[in-house]
């Protein structure tokens, strides 16, 4: 059976939903966060080198990085669902969200939420992340007035992959992290996040995951 190893309060809460869009059968493997630290406990390690969250085992293949894991199951089990075809208009929206949810988007949120837990007050970071925050919040505000989703007028798995980004940004994914996305000023993005946590799939997995 599938392994969906979730390290608490994580990236892997969107394999989680993932997997109940798709109403896969898996078997969920919590691991804690060291509480020191906050980071991966060593049992993430004997799965991946890294030793990072999200990581699947699927028999006898291990697959890591959330984007990587996202592609490999809608492969797998997705029967052409929760992603555009490759040929069609939205594919390629598709694929930049995809890949922008790891890494430009992510940028700003990183930096903001170190910058906090190191208690930095550096105008070059704060200048920094508020700037980032800007130029990506305005970017998805402009994709969303064009389309409800990020990938077109359909929910995606571009769009787990994005609203967990948004919703660590905003605070929503870790009660109580101190991160600053201004999201007060894009109702737009606000009302993106609401529709995409009231899908009775996302709200299986956090009740599970809560449980
Ligand atoms: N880009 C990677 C990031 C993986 C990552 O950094 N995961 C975090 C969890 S949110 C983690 O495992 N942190 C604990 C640690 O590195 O000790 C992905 O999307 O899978």
């Amino acid at each position: 059976v599938l392994k969906i190893h979730h390290l608490v309060l994580s990236r892997s809460e969107r394999i989680v939903w993932l997997a109940e869009e798709l109403g896969l059968k898996y078997e969920l493997v919590r691991h804690a966060r060291v509480p020191q630290s906050f980071r991966s406990p060593e049992s993430l390690r004997q799965i991946s080198p890294l030793g990072k969250a999200p990581v699947i085992q699927d028999g006898s293949v291990t697959v890591c990085e959330s984007a990587a894991i996202v592609e490999y199951l809608l492969d797998h089990y997705g029967n052409g669902t929760l992603r555009p075809g490759v040929s069609s208009a939205e594919f390629l929206e598709y694929r930049y969200w995809i890949h922008s949810a790891e890494s430009t988007l992510m940028v700003p949120v990183l930096f903001d939420m170190l910058g906090g837990m190191a208690g930095l007050d550096s105008p070059i970071l704060s200048g920094f992340v508020s700037g980032e925050y800007k130029t990506m919040l305005d970017f998805v505000d402009q994709t969303l007035e064009r389309h409800e989703f990020v990938a077109g007028a359909s929910f995606t798995a571009a769009d787990i992959m994005v609203g967990y980004t948004l919703r660590l940004g905003s605070g929503r994914a870790v009660p109580g992290m101190a991160v600053h996305a201004p999201l007060d000023a894009y109702p737009r993005i606000v009302g993106y996040l609401d529709t995409l946590e009231a899908r009775p799939a996302f709200e299986k997995a956090m009740a599970l995951l809560a449980g």
